[in-house]
């Protein structure tokens, strides 16, 4: 592997400075990487707006088979890439192999998204004129990415960019650059011409701020704290910006659910790729009625994972991906247990046969929904069950969050099923399915401080990676 930047088409040496150790087995190296300084990050740019004037004018049908060849090799080689990606995120290996396939049709999308999306044309109030309007390129696009989805993220931050028209720096999290590396070497071989696309390693703080100066646009994924301060870089020279950052996610659970269809749906919520998601389910939100039987099915399920070594097969739990995110769950879970919360299963370290971040899936009964607990990112395999009187109850609670991204909600009911979906105040609504799963080609994301400055992924994504040009036409013909 190529444990360097990408920079103006070329692969940039450096000190290996980056390390990257297996969060199953943290006696296993996984990547050595070069961290980028301030002075590639200037060649970067410089190499990205060199290159912006050709590429908006590049052939649409060449530019669209660039994007399906780079999908073509996501899939071929997804066995390779996503024990990568389990090696060292943690996720398991299916889940892994899951989200390389993903990032692969992500580019399928974004292929032909190069020649389907449209332009408009107006008649005009003034004789012998029309209006069209275009959306063309925003220009130099940043993207930053987090550790959870290394390869997904990334696939739709640089796909979407490159579809329409931009060129791209990417900066993966420290934490799990491997498959950003990979992503680099498949645009390579894809024949993408030099400095379209460029890679940046390492924390990136050196050069965040001249680089959210320097580009026409930032997207990112991350942290809400991060996303703040980016928002901030970004107000001196006006860059525009889109977050996608944490969540609080609601699942509720009716009177009338089906308990099979709820019990999947919270487990694959809350403890899939092992709670790290900003979709995942953090609140547990059940009615009185259901609330016995329910509990009582949940911590059997919970109880059953089997947590360990990410590629190993009969795992379903992958250790948590690194020292910080370990050590931040495990001081959640302490505080909620300070804070009152009755712990049903799990609450700590799991001994494995290899050092790792194990940590056990954990659910927390009789929370209040003002605990800490059920108030900040949690962003692990943990979650809170609170249980309340009746629906319009579920719904206050569901809401008194100052996160908006997904909620869920399981009844049989279509009248419930439709009013939680007209009520909830998120960006994503799930019934009677897990609050995270998402797919391609539609609107991902939510409102502040969740989310900010539009969505991703799907036709949704053109609104950010273009500017609107109105051109009023005098043809003169009446
Ligand atoms: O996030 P950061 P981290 C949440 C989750 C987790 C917490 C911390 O709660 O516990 O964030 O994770 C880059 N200039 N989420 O530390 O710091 C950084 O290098 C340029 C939720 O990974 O927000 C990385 O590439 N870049 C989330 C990216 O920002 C900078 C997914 C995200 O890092 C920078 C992951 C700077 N000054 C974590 N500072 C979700 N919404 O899904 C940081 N970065």
């Amino acid at each position: 592997m190529k444990g360097r930047n990408f920079i103006d088409g070329a692969w940039r040496d450096g000190e290996l400075a980056l390390q990257t150790y297996n969060p199953s087995d943290l006696d296993e190296l996984v990547g050595q990487y070069a961290r980028a300084g301030v002075a590639e990050a200037e060649e970067a740019l410089a190499a990205a707006r060199r290159a912006a004037a050709d590429w908006r004018r590049f052939n649409m049908q060449a530019r669209a088979d660039i994007l399906r060849r780079v999908g073509d090799a996501l899939l071929v080689r997804a066995d390779e890439l996503g024990a990568l990606l389990s090696r060292e995120e943690g996720k398991t290996l299916k889940e892994g192999i899951g989200e390389v396939q993903r990032a692969a049709y992500v580019f399928h999308y974004y292929a032909g998204e190069v020649v389907r999306h449209p332009g408009q044309w107006y008649n005009s109030m003034r004789d012998g004129h029309n209006i069209v309007v275009t959306y063309e390129p925003v220009g130099v696009v940043l993207a930053i990415t987090p550790w959870n989805f290394p390869i997904a993220i990334a696939a739709w931050k640089v796909a979407g960019a490159l579809a329409y028209g931009n060129t791209v720096i990417l900066k993966p999290s420290e934490y799990a650059p491997g498959c950003a590396v990979a992503l680099a070497e498949l645009l390579e071989q894809a024949g993408l011409p030099r400095g379209v696309f460029n890679l940046l390693l390492g924390e990136g703080r050196a050069f965040g701020q001249m680089l959210i100066e320097g580009v026409d646009a930032v997207t990112f994924t991350g942290s809400t704290p991060t996303g703040s301060m980016i928002v901030q870089m970004a107000a001196p020279a006006m860059t525009k910006v889109q977050l996608e950052l944490g969540g609080k996610n609601p699942f509720i659970v009716l009177d009338d659910a089906d308990l099979d269809t709820a019990v999947e749906a919270a487990t694959q919520g809350t403890w899939g790729q092992t709670g790290q998601r900003c979709t995942g389910s953090e609140r547990i939100i059940v009615t009185k009625g259901i609330h016995d039987a329910f509990v009582e099915r949940l911590v059997k399920a919970v109880a059953s994972l089997k947590v360990g070594h990410a590629l190993h097969p009969d795992t379903q739990m992958g250790p948590v991906a690194n020292q910080a995110q370990f050590q931040k769950n495990l001081d959640c879970i302490a505080r909620a247990r300070a804070e009152g919360a009755e712990l049903a299963f799990g609450g700590g370290a799991i001994d494995a046969p290899t050092r790792g971040y194990f940590l056990a899936p954990t659910l927390f009964l009789d929370t209040d929904n003002r605990m800490e607990l059920n108030q900040e990112e949690t962003f692990g395999p943990i979650a809170g069950v609170i249980k309340v009187e009746d629906f319009d109850a579920a719904i206050a609670v569901a809401q008194d969050s100052r996160f908006a991204l997904s909620s869920g909600i399981a009844t049989t009911s279509l009248k419930n099923a439709e009013r939680f979906r007209r009520e909830s105040k998120a960006g994503l609504v799930m019934v009677n399915a897990p609050t995270a799963g998402l797919e391609y080609h539609v609107p991902f994301g939510g409102r502040p401080p969740s989310g900010y400055g539009g969505r991703e992924q799907g036709a949704a994504s053109a609104e950010f990676f273009t500017e609107l040009k109105t051109s009023y036409i005098n043809h003169g013909v009446i």
